[in-house]
C-alpha cells in the first residue's frame, strides 16, 4: 500500500496524525457518522451541546456514562499500535478529535486531545478538574462547590481550548508528512489542521475506507481501514 511513498516516509523527519472516532472504530467503539453511527441512536446536536447539558444534564449524562463505559471496556486496537511504534522510528504527534484515551493506552506519548477527554471530569462553576474513572451514584454528580460537574470535552458551540489547538496549529504547520486516519473531516476547526500541513508543503495521506472531502488533496488516499493500513505503514520500518 505504501510502496509509492516508502522513501517519503522514511524521510519524513516529523509525522502528525490527525485522527478521528474511525480509528477506534476497530476496538469496538460506534463512530458518529457510520452505519455503527453512535448516533444513530441519539440525535448528536441534541446531546453533545451545551443546551443539551443545561436542559437535561441527567440524560446527557446517561449518554457519556453508557459511552465511558464502553470505552473504558474497549482496549486499543493495531491502528492505534501501530501509531505508538512509530515513536521509535520517527517524531511523531497525535491529534486526535476522541475523547476515548485509546491513543495514550496504545503508548503514543505526544497527544493532543482537541475535543477533550471522556474520563476527565470538570466543574460547571469553579476550577475543579479530575478524573473519572468510577461511576457515580447520582447523575449529574456535583462538585464540592455545590454545582453539578460536567464531562471535560468539548461541545458544539465551544471553542477548543486556546493552549491545545493554538499548539495543534503549531505542529500541522511544523511537520513534513500529516497522515489523516478515521475522520470523515467534517467538524471543524480540526478539520483545517491538513490545510495547515498542506500550505507547509507536507506530504497529506489518509487511510480511510470512505471518501471524504479532502480526498482529491491527497497525496496518497487509502480506502482501507487503520487496523490493516497503519501496521502496513510500520513495516516498511521494521525491513
Ligand atoms: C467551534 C466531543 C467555534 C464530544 C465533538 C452549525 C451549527 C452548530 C455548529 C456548527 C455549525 N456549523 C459548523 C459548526 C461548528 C461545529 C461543527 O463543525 N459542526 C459540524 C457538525 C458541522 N464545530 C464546533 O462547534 C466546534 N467548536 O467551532 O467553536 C467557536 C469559536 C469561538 C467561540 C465559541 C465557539 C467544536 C466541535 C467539537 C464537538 N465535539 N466531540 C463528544 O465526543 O461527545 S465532535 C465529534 O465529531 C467527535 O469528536 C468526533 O471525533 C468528531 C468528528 O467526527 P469524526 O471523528 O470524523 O467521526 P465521523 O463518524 O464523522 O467519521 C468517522 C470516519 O471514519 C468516517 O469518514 C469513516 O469512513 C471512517 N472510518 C470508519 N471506520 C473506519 C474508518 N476509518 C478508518 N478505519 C476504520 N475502521
Ligand atoms: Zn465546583
Amino acid at each position: 500500500m505504501f510502496e509509492q511513498i516508502a522513501d517519503k516516509l522514511k524521510d519524513a523527519k516529523k509525522i502528525v496524525f490527525v485522527t478521528g472516532a474511525g480509528i477506534s472504530q476497530e476496538s469496538g467503539i460506534p463512530t458518529f457518522r457510520g452505519t455503527d453511527g453512535l448516533w444513530r441512536k441519539y440525535d448528536p446536536m441534541k446531546l453533545a451541546t451545551i443546551d443539551a447539558f443545561y436542559d437535561d444534564p441527567k440524560l446527557v449524562w446517561e449518554w457519556y456514562e453508557d459511552r465511558r463505559k464502553n470505552i473504558l471496556a474497549a482496549k486499543p486496537n493495531p491502528g492505534h499500535q501501530a501509531i505508538a511504534e512509530l515513536e521509535k522510528y520517527k517524531d511523531v504527534v497525535v491529534l486526535t478529535q476522541n475523547i476515548d484515551g485509546l491513543h495514550q493506552r496504545a503508548g503514543s506519548t505526544k497527544v493532543l486531545e482537541l475535543h477533550g477527554s471522556i474520563i476527565r471530569i470538570k466543574c460547571t462553576v469553579c476550577d475543579f478538574k479530575g478524573d473519572f474513572k468510577s461511576s457515580f451514584d447520582e447523575l449529574p454528580p456535583k462538585c464540592k462547590c455545590g454545582n453539578i460537574l460536567r464531562p471535560d470535552v468539548v461541545w458544539f458551540g465551544e471553542s477548543l481550548p486556546q493552549d491545545v489547538w493554538q499548539e495543534a496549529i503549531i505542529q500541522a504547520n511544523s511537520c513534513d508528512m500529516m497522515i489523516i486516519a478515521g475522520t470523515s473531516l467534517v467538524v471543524s476547526p480540526a478539520n483545517t489542521l491538513p490545510i495547515y500541513a498542506r500550505q507547509n508543503n507536507a506530504i497529506l495521506i489518509e487511510v480511510n475506507p470512505e471518501e471524504t472531502v479532502m480526498s482529491q488533496d491527497m497525496q496518497l488516499s487509502l480506502k482501507s481501514t487503520s487496523a490493516i493500513a497503519l501496521p502496513e505503514l510500520i513495516s516498511i520500518f521494521q525491513k
